[in-house]
């Protein structure tokens, strides 16, 4: 191997600083990770691979992207002033909205000269003698750092499809979770859009009022419910103003999700038909996440599930005209819940229009991509231009990609090869002083993400504020609990009716990941009250 090889490919050479954290990410958890580790007086350097700061509302720019949790609650508890100050202009704010919040907080908390933007971390190297992490950057430098902290995101690495011939697609082809910055515009086009998730849900009914013609591929049929989205007015943001100390600590303590709403206390068959019905009815009208809590029951019990799910096919038979789509609309091999929800403005509606087409590629899969179509077993359809809203590689995706190597040069994609294994989803045996936000094993992509961002970076600041008062050179969890905890999410995960669908929960989107429950299922509340034990799992 020459000299230049070898410094290459070491990636101890040519060191250029030296941090006591460094934190990959500029998203949610980034930003306020960064915050926080100031606050504490330590040096940290936030690398992100995007331009800005924002982190998935950075990436998914796509017509019809907005929230789908109430934006009241969907923002930062930390500061009072900034909750107090910031008007958010509708019920759930529009991506663009967020993107404007993330920068505001960017700019209010000075934390841009700390961020390096453009930068992809590629490779982190845990030293053992020296109780250090040497990261190497996509601009060919390599730092030190006594802590590293992943705010990665869990639904940030956008997954392209594996169709054949997508390569010789002679129009435009956007993934919806890698959108460009520049407007799109369709007018007058011909477009194609694959999948019926969040994103394909969401983006359809704008996309359908440019579009001369729209074709909806459908794998798998969703469940989705109205978001009654509406301006907010003076009024309810001084309402929520006025009570979020209470808001915030009810939906961190007591919640499952995240979310301050009423409690349900009755499972959906202790109700008759009727009352049932009108509960039904009064939470579609309201619209939103809340319809999945009108029961306790929904989740566990699948006579429970089937009457909500029942209640959600009838809507799209009432909204839908034509009976034959209304059909392929209504979604039949899981429970309602089981996949994430979804939460639209007019989707089913929006097959009423003569402009588009639904096509079933469940039946009739998709064989091939032409230059101008989409050759499905039945036939061709014409497409100007591709939407792929595929997903991602959920949860594990943007970590497996940075080359993680912790105690006897073990990598975490060796470790994970057969699923994740992490303590209460914020560290891993073998990888000491390397935290995850929100990672698997934690209630992450099931809760109100925000409130477990928040949750997870006060921990990892009084973790290390801990470590550093006591002197002690690094920590990890042992061995036998975090085999406990994994056992723990696997075990609360099954008495769900979660694992009945193939879900990104689950890994079963991506071809030949393991398949695995892998967000905790137990409940922000429940969970908030386990990370003491790992303190005591100090080594
Ligand atoms: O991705 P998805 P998403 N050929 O994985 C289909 C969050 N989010 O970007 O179900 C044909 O849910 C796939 O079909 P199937 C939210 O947590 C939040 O929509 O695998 N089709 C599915 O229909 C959400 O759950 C917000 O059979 C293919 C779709 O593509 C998560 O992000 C907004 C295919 C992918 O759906 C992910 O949502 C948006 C193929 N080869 C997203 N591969 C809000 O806050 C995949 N599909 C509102």
């Amino acid at each position: 191997m020459s000299a230049l090889q070898s410094l290459a490919g070491n990636s101890h050479a040519a060191t250029t600083a030296t941090y006591d954290v460094v934190v990959v990410g500029a998203g949610f958890a980034g930003m306020y990770m960064l915050h926080r580790l100031r606050g504490q007086g330590l040096s940290a350097r936030v690398y992100e691979q995007g331009s800005g700061v924002g982190g998935t509302w950075y990436w998914n720019r796509y017509p019809g992207a907005r929230c789908d949790v109430e934006s009241m609650q969907y923002s930062y508890s930390f500061s009072d002033e900034l909750q107090q100050q910031w008007d958010w202009s509708e019920r759930y704010a529009p991506q663009p909205e967020i993107l404007k919040y993330a920068n505001h907080v960017a700019d209010r908390f000075n934390l841009r000269s700390d961020i390096q933007f453009n930068t992809r971390v590629d490779q982190a190297v845990f030293d053992e003698r020296e109780n250090t992490w040497s990261v190497t950057t996509s601009d060919g430098k390599t730092v030190t750092a006594k802590y590293v902290v992943l705010a990665t995101g869990c639904l940030s690495n956008a997954r392209m499809p594996d169709i054949k011939g997508l390569e010789n697609f002679k129009g435009n082809v956007y993934h919806t979770g890698h959108w460009p910055h520049e407007a799109v515009d369709f007018t007058g086009q011909r477009v194609g859009v694959i999948g019926t998730g969040s994103s394909g849900i969401q983006s359809v009914p704008v996309i359908a009022e440019q579009a001369s013609h729209l074709t909806v591929f459908q794998r798998t049929a969703n469940f989705s419910i109205p978001a009654r989205n509406a301006p907010l007015t003076e009024q309810e943001r001084q309402a929520f103003r006025a009570r979020y100390p209470e808001i915030r600590r009810i939906a961190r303590e007591e919640m499952k999700n995240g979310i301050f709403q009423e409690v349900p206390d009755r499972g959906a068959l202790d109700d008759g038909g009727n009352e049932r019905r009108a509960k039904y009815e009064a939470r579609w009208s309201r619209g939103g996440l809340t319809f999945m809590g009108v029961y306790n029951n929904l989740a566990l019990d699948k006579a429970a599930n089937d009457t909500a799910a029942d209640f959600v096919r009838g809507k799209i038979a009432e909204i839908v005209s034509d009976p034959q789509t209304a059909k392929l609309l209504q979604p039949n091999n899981h429970p309602i819940g089981s996949k994430r929800i979804c939460i639209d403005s007019d989707y089913f509606a929006t097959f009423n229009r003569p402009n588009v087409t639904l096509i079933d590629i469940k039946s009739n899969p998709i064989e091939e991509i032409l230059p101008n179509a989409v050759r499905t077993a039945s036939g061709d359809y014409e497409v100007g231009t591709l939407v792929l809203a595929t997903g991602f590689d959920a949860m594990t995706g943007s970590v497996a990609k940075i080359d993680i190597r912790g105690r006897n040069g073990q990598t975490l994609n060796e470790k994970w090869a057969e699923g994740p294994k992490t303590y209460l989803g914020l560290m891993s045996v073998g990888f000491p002083n390397l935290f995850i936000i929100t990672g698997p094993g934690s209630p992450s992509v099931l809760s109100n993400m925000i409130v477990s961002i928040e949750q997870h970076v006060d921990w990892i600041t009084d973790c290390i504020a801990y470590m550093r008062d006591r002197g002690f050179g690094a920590m990890e969890a042992k061995q036998d609990a975090e085999d406990r905890w994994v056992a723990h999410v696997n075990e609360v995960a099954h008495t769900t009716l979660y694992p009945q669908a193939n879900s990104w929960y689950m890994g079963a989107n991506i071809p030949g990941k393991p398949q695995i429950f892998m967000p905790y299922i137990g409940g922000v509340g429940v969970y908030r009250t386990s990370p003491p034990r790992a303190m005591r799992d100090l080594r």
